[in-house]
């Protein structure tokens, strides 16, 4: 049976790869699976027969049989375990890179999300500029410690894995930013991410549903 999971029929980024199903593409390609999208609306995303599929009436969901999920977190997890390909097979390995996941999403993500969504929903706030310098210096502190662990390493810990997958998806949300580039080896980390064979497929795909609904 194939998965099939959601996503955004008119993602707001446009085609960037930013909302979080490109995390699900992505996992699905590293370890060769095929799935299929159903596209939904934000109006449909509010709906009762999605939020019995998501709780918060979000994106990404999976089914997959009798199986739903919910939480990017617990869908990577769930792929990766399915094939080979995003966990190392030595238990103790596994759950390093099974650590790394609930870094990026607990640890890393958290300040980024902040920050970027104080972006649109308080700019206009007597006190955002304030805020500002904080928000950023706790993305700072987060991306120095991570540059420190990671080093020269080519990736977190050992071969590519779904830990990798979950903190460049976390990274992309600053690429480009200033905060990222003062950290190099971050940087070329989440190029080397980029570079991969399997996350490129994610990203055209998912980029082929916003020209699609561009009529390209
Ligand atoms: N913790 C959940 C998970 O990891 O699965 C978070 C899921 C989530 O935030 N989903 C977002 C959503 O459905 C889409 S990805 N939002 C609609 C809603 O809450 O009503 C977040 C996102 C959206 C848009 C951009 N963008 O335009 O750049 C980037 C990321």
């Amino acid at each position: 049976m194939t998965p099939v999971i959601t996503a955004f029929a008119a993602s707001p980024d446009k085609g960037r790869g930013l909302a979080r199903d490109m995390r699900v593409r992505w996992a699905f390609e590293e370890v060769g699976r095929p799935y299929e999208v159903r596209l939904v609306s934000f109006a449909e995303m509010k709906q009762p027969a999605h939020r019995a599929l998501h709780p918060f009436g979000q994106i990404p969901t999976f089914e997959e049989g009798g199986l739903a999920l919910f939480e990017t977190g617990a869908i990577v997890l769930r792929i990766a375990e399915s094939r080979p390909g995003l966990l190392p097979a030595d238990p103790d390995q596994r759950s390093r890179a099974i650590q790394w996941m609930f870094a990026a999403l607990n640890t890393v993500e958290p300040p980024i999300v902040e920050r970027e969504a104080a972006g649109y929903a308080e700019r206009d706030r007597p006190w955002h500029a304030e805020r500002l310098p904080m928000m950023d210096e706790r993305v700072t502190k987060r991306l120095a410690d991570l540059s420190a662990r990671l080093g020269d390493a080519e990736w977190l810990d050992g071969e590519f894995s779904a830990g990798d997958l979950m903190m460049a998806t976390v990274l992309l949300r600053i690429k480009g930013s200033t905060l990222l580039e003062a950290q190099p080896n971050l940087a070329a980390y989440l190029a080397r991410a980029e570079a991969r064979p399997a996350y490129r497929r994610a990203f055209e795909a998912q980029r082929a549903v916003f020209l699609k609904a561009q009529g390209g």
